[in-house]
């Protein structure tokens, strides 16, 4: 018996205890457990087996960290099939979230009962891979190919009471696993009731399986494992047996265990879990934020207002006169409304939060009380510093004052006070209720107890938080003025925004370069160019054909034109026919002669310039890890998850192969492309990406 596992015996019944924290994940020691307590149950003669979780959870999951390293024996589905095979009842009593391989062996089980609040569901295809121990084959026999399918190609977790529905558990009681299970397991004891394997059940009924899985390839954009999970269930139906299906689901599943995809995903669910952990801030305690200040009701403003009012904090939002602050409080009503719609809140949380929860003002002095406070008013520093001074005068002493400035100087804001310290920069993204990312700006002077109050209103407002330092665009637009400059130039040279936006959505973006920039509203880098033409240096490279859209009044989408032409109530739009004049111009007048640009060609200096500049983010210390880059990518710019971010992207090509492109097209353009020293270092010393964030745990 290991550890994980504790046998005990109950009258008749052999109780196998999990005992694996924090998720009871299905690792060596657990599989050895539970196979011992099978085999030690059987030559007991106990009559039954009850397997469930202590702690909060039965088991959720195959332990992900042992993905990539040889399986050591038993392996689960090995586990699952001898569990199945027992010679005495299993009983599984589910709490918590019963995922993957946990509800693999709970099907394996010959009866299940669930707590009322416990979930389950089959998620491995957002790891990349299938269910790999029976799922595939075991879940649709006991809940149908439609309801399985469903369950499998989502990975969805599905409530107790759903799962009772179709099938997937026997019985829902309330009390704790362990109680629940054994009052469950002794009166299937007195009924006398039979084992009861899933595999002895006949094979589900097919489906026009070719149908769904176009359909589920389709709307994986470019992710592969749902689609796979398709053919599995397939198996499930079609296959002479259950074992020739469980067969059929373990080649599907090796295959996909050894894809890059199953490896980007997998660094993007450590990732993502890891960034918003930082070393320093381990002993620190953030300071506590019950009322929060919200400078600017525009749509950023309303946007973080509208998230801080969900998660439960009272609002001040300050506008300049009683106008704006009637237009703010409608913006923050629609989107409120939206929440409602989606059954996020309900009708009384919706009027209770825009009559008591949120305040409108026009004059500084009613953020006397508040704990902390988001400037988003004009990225202009003349009125950022104004607006510093003001909350200096009137917030009280340890207010946390946060600019959402997306790349002024935080150091210059915070000089605008007596307390610099206090200063720190919350970058939200648009729609600031709905997108997943905020960088937690750290100037010189912020102190660490601010930067851990900025992670932890971010986890409250359900963010994933990045810490960036101080640069111009900070780590997300930095990067991303890159590739689209990358973008931009290879349109000047001959390939067309269509060409580049189509490659870039085959990659798995949902947008390519030029549709994002129709949607954000091309004045916005219209200004911003304009903004720095001043400061140029001469050997920077200049497009104009962006210019000249935006010159004859197409900002986008909207104006219903842009590089697209946007009809009303239609999704998407057309390439704008003018767009090729534009560019020709620019060409003739640049004395460019355009080549043609193979896809790709495209791709690969598209990703060169995201990979160079965010090695030079990390270089420079503005973000601390690679892992933190490729979640700023992955939450606010629609990275394909399944990439695992660019960083994680370049691990797979080989950082080698980069920096050899990057060499490559300095030839053309020694400004642009000048290789990162992080780059040519961990080249020099063999070293990956994946290496450094190691390092830096
Ligand atoms: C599978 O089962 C394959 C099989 O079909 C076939 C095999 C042959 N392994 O998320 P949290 C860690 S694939 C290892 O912060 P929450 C997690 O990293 C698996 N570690 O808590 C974190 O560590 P740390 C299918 C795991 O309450 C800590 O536990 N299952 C695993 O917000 C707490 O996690 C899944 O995909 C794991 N499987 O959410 C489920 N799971 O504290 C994946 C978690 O050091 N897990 N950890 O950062 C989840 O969805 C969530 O963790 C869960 C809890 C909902 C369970």
């Amino acid at each position: 018996m290991t550890e994980a596992i504790v046998y005990e015996r109950i009258g008749d019944i052999a109780v196998l205890a999990a005992q694996n924290p924090p998720v009871n994940a299905l690792g060596i020691d657990v599989r050895r457990g539970l196979l011992a307590g099978i085999e030690r149950a059987e030559k007991e003669g106990a009559g039954a087996v009850l397997i469930y979780g202590e702690g909060r959870t039965y088991f959720a999951g195959a332990d992900i960290r042992e993905f990539g390293k040889p399986m050591e024996e038993p392996g689960l589905p090995d586990l699952c099939n001898r569990i199945e095979a027992a010679k005495l009842i299993v009983v599984s009593a589910l709490h918590g979230t019963a995922l993957g391989g946990g509800l693999e062996v709970a099907l394996s089980s010959h009866y299940r009962i669930a707590l009322p609040s416990a979930k389950m569901g089959l998620p491995e295809v957002h790891l990349g891979i299938i269910p790999g121990a029976g799922g595939t084959q075991r879940l649709p026999r006991v809940a149908g190919t439609e309801a399985a399918l469903e369950m499998i190609t989502t990975g969805r977790h599905v409530a107790a009471a759903e799962a009772f529905d179709k099938g997937v558990i026997d019985r829902i009681a309330e009390g704790n696993p362990r109680e629940v299970g054994l009052a469950y397991t002794r009166e299937l004891l007195e009924q006398n009731a039979p084992r009861r394997p899933v595999c002895d059940m006949p094979a589900p009924e097919p489906i026009d399986f070719d149908a769904t899985y176009e359909r589920v390839l389709a709307r994986g954009r470019g992710q592969l494992s749902p689609a796979i999970a398709v053919r599995a269930v397939q198996a499930a139906c079609e296959a002479p047996s259950f074992l020739d299906g469980v067969r059929q689901e373990r080649e599907l599943f090796m295959k996909l265990m050894e894809s890059d995809q199953r490896q980007g995903l997998i660094h993007a669910f450590f990732s993502e879990r890891a960034v918003s952990k930082l070393p320093e801030l381990v002993d620190v305690s953030p300071r506590d934020v019950a009322a929060m200040g919200v400078i600017g009701g525009g749509t950023m403003g309303a946007g973080i207002a509208t998230a801080a009012l969900l998660a439960g904090l009272s609002v001040v939002l300050i506008e300049r006169d009683e106008a704006a602050s009637v237009a703010a409080r409608e913006r923050i009503e629609g989107n409120l409304r939206g929440a409602l719609k989606r059954g996020k809140i309900s009708q009384s949380q919706f009027d209770a939060i825009l009559n008591e929860t949120l305040k409108l003002a026009t004059d500084y002095a009613a953020l006397s009380q508040v704990d902390l406070v988001v400037e988003a008013v004009f990225e202009d520093m003349d009125v950022k510093r104004d607006v510093f001074a003001a909350l200096d005068e009137h917030c009280k002493p340890g207010a946390i004052l946060a600019s959402n400035t997306s790349y002024l100087d935080i150091n210059d804001i915070a000089a605008a006070t007596s307390r610099p310290s206090d200063v720190i920069g919350l970058h939200f993204f648009s729609p600031a209720h709905v997108m997943k990312l905020l960088e937690v700006v750290v100037a010189d002077q912020t102190a660490p107890d601010v930067v851990a109050t900025g992670f932890a209103l971010g986890k409250r407002l359900k963010k994933t938080s990045v810490r960036s330092g101080v640069c111009d665009g900070f780590i997300g637009n930095r990067i991303m003025n890159s590739y689209r400059k990358a973008a931009d130039y290879m349109v000047l040279d001959g390939a067309s925004p269509y060409q580049i936006d189509k490659v870039m959505t085959g990659f798995g973006f949902a947008m390519g370069p030029f549709a994002v920039a129709d949607l954000a509203g091309l004045d916005i880098g219209w200004a911003a160019r304009k903004r720095r033409a001043p400061t140029l240096d001469p050997r920077e490279r200049v497009v104009h054909f962006s210019d000249m859209l935006c010159e004859g009044g197409d900002f986008g989408q909207k104006t219903g034109r842009g590089f697209y032409v946007y009809e009303e109530g239609k999704r998407g739009g057309t390439p704008n026919p003018q767009v090729a004049e534009y560019i020709e111009r620019d060409q003739r007048d640049q004395g460019v002669t355009p080549q043609i640009f193979a896809n790709d060609e495209v791709l690969r200096r598209y990703m060169c310039a995201m990979v160079n500049e965010a090695a030079k983010v990390v270089g420079e210390g503005i973000a601390r890890r690679p892992l933190d880059v490729d979640m700023v990518l992955l939450f606010g710019y629609g990275f394909p998850r399944f990439w695992g971010g660019p960083l994680k992207w370049a691990d797979l090509q080989g950082p080698d192969s980069i920096l050899k492109d990057i060499r490559r097209y300095a030839k053309e353009d020694a400004f642009f492309w000048q290789p990162a020293p992080l780059l040519e270092q961990m080249v020099a010393e063999g070293r990956s990406f994946d290496d450094l964030n190691k390092e830096a745990r």
